[in-house]
């Protein structure tokens, strides 16, 4: 295996729209970025990831993009853009953008040129259909097909009506993409998150779905399309190869089993993807503003399987949270009573695992969800266009709000909490989605004054990771895992060796002797007091490493 920057890296992403206000018009931007390379600087991540900072309207907040080569008005100019990237390389760090592939806004120049007419030039960089050809449906409610009264047929949006697909079959299409992505990495970036990359490869002949199994349509239908291959691979021949930087796929729909032919070495396609199972893992028969109950043993499973497939052949991401979801505290972990405890134990399931982690902003002080009182409140496109919809069926909109206040993804965009002073000192206007209420006690200048604090521990560990590269390289080996309480695991390579072991509940847990504890020492942990060897606290996680080297 070969050892590269990439593999080693730690991922923080930033949602620029919340991240820190310069300007006081509510609105997150580039040189409120720049106001803050320290705090990250000093955390110690080494990728800073941008979500999309392109010309957009903002239908879904800039993954709806009008100019792949224009910085967002909201955000700055492009002289800000190369200020920062100076600032961010001055430190030592990379930084990388958010590519979004697979559509565009319908504002964006070839769709106003592709509606037009059916016989302009442009026309065929989107789906056109005289009628709907399927009854595929949208992320964001209601059908995917939407009928233009200009040219008189149906385009297809997988996302908002506001964001046509592009049609990849067409070469013109690719290579506008490639260009795009030559244009940025002439100025110097590092590489790429690629949205939604598996939608890139249509079905032609658009199959009907069945509405009610959702996952299903996704992995056959949406995703994994014939051509997916061919495309990712096209795209290293004619752009990747000829940089060194590094590529992330937003990797929906793909299953361990196919995820080498993306980021396999042999490959040569991308350098690594997230999966999602987890991130869906409590999504009922009805989706996701449906939420079930999940097991822990399933969730281990997950990252097992996972592990399994992709080896030492290809990279993952590990994700436990970022904007698309809620906040990983209130989800995995347990908000109030052991906020600080869950939060640092899921910094080590973060951290420990094998792959690249991606830090999603706030997690690192311990961010919550919010809770909003009414649908009204929430901004995000996903469930305005549910509430209508929801509206029109004459559902129960009191049970929308319970399950959007749970799964809703503005409960990871409401802006960073810096201090204490009003609005957080996110901004000196109005924030653009509400603080969350308990920024008095959770936010980055309480942190930073803490040595006790989440923030000091994500420091600390990424420094430990840092220097102990076994952690990084070394195989994994899930242990325990029928058990509903514990995750535990071995990494180890022919330097070292690690036991991880985490408590998912509040009960104390003994561990079970078959654990091999004896041969290990507690390097890192979320109690100040290391406790009794066989015994787990509530939330406890501990880090432990060999007292003697592996002789296996
Ligand atoms: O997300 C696509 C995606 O797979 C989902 O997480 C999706 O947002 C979610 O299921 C909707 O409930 C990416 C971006 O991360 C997301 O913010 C965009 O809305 C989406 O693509 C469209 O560009
Ligand atoms: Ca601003």
């Amino acid at each position: 295996m070969q050892k590269t920057w990439w593999k080693e890296a730690v991922v923080y992403q930033i949602y620029p729209r919340s991240f820190n206000d310069s300007n006081g018009d509510g609105i997150g931007d580039l040189s409120g970025i720049i106001e803050k390379i320290d705090y990250l600087h000093l955390l110690g991540v080494d990728v800073i990831w941008l979500s999309p900072i392109f010309q957009s309207p903002n239908d879904d907040n800039g993954y709806d993009v009008s100019d792949y080569c224009a910085i967002m008005n909201e955000f700055g100019t492009m002289q800000q853009f190369d200020q920062l990237l100076a600032a961010v390389h001055q430190k030592g760090m990379k930084l990388i953008l958010d590519l979004v592939p697979n559509h565009s806004s319908d504002e964006h120049e070839w769709f106003q040129q592709s509606r037009q007419s059916k016989n302009n030039p442009y026309r065929d960089y989107y789906y056109w259909q005289a009628e709907p050809p399927s009854n595929w449906v949208s992320f964001f409610s209601g059908s995917a097909w939407e009928y233009d009264e200009l040219s008189q047929e149906y385009y297809l949006h997988l996302f908002s009506k506001k964001q046509p697909d592009l049609n990849w079959e067409n070469p013109k299409v690719r290579q506008e993409m490639y260009n795009i992505m030559h244009f940025w990495f002439q100025k110097g970036i590092d590489g790429f998150r690629i949205d939604v990359f598996p939608f890139i490869s249509k079905q032609l002949d658009f199959p009907n779905i069945d509405p009610n199994q959702f996952e299903k349509t996704v992995v056959e239908v949406y995703a994994n399309g014939p051509r997916l291959q061919e495309f990712v691979q096209e795209l290293n021949k004619e752009v990747l190869a000829k940089y060194d930087v590094l590529t992330m796929g937003e990797g929906i729909g793909i299953k361990p089993s196919r995820a080498l032919e993306f980021v396999g070495e042999e490959a040569k396609g991308l350098n690594m993807l997230y999966h999602f199972d987890h991130v869906t893992i409590n999504y009922g028969s009805g989706g996701k503003y449906d939420p079930v109950p999940w097991k822990l043993s399933s969730f281990k499973q997950i990252f097992a399987d996972w592990d399994a497939a992709v080896g030492e052949d290809g990279w993952i991401n590990i994700v436990l949270d970022n904007h698309d979801f809620p906040r990983m505290v209130s989800r995995f972990g347990e908000d109030k009573k052991y906020r600080k405890k869950s939060a640092k134990l899921l910094a080590i399931l973060l951290l420990t695992l094998r792959g690249i982690p991606c830090i999603y902003q706030g997690s690192e002080i311990g961010m919550t969800n919010v809770l909003f009182n009414t649908l009204e409140e929430y901004d995000d496109v996903e469930v305005k266009n549910l509430h209508q919809e929801w509206l029109k069926k004459g559902k129960d909109t009191q049970a929308l709000l319970k399950a959007v206040q749970i799964q809703g993804r503005d409960n990871a965009r409401t802006p960073f909490q810096w201090d204490a002073t009003p609005n957080a000192g996110f901004t000196k206007g109005k924030p653009w989605l509400p603080i969350n209420p308990n920024y008095p006690q959770i936010n980055a200048e309480e942190a930073l004054n803490d040595p006790e604090s989440i923030f000091h521990f994500y420091k600390d560990l990424l420094a430990y990771r840092k220097a102990n590269k076994t952690l990084i390289y070394g195989k994994f080996e899930l242990l325990l895992p029928a058990s509903e309480q514990l995750f535990v695991y071995r990494r180890w390579d022919a330097e070292q060796r690690y036991l991880v072991l985490l408590n998912f509940s509040e009960e104390e847990i003994t561990i079970p002797s078959d654990v091999p504890l004896e041969d290990y020492l507690q390097v890192k942990g979320n109690y100040d007091k290391v406790g009794t060897r066989d015994v787990l606290r509530s939330w406890e996680g501990r880090v432990m490493c060999a007292k003697r080297k592996i002789t296996h």
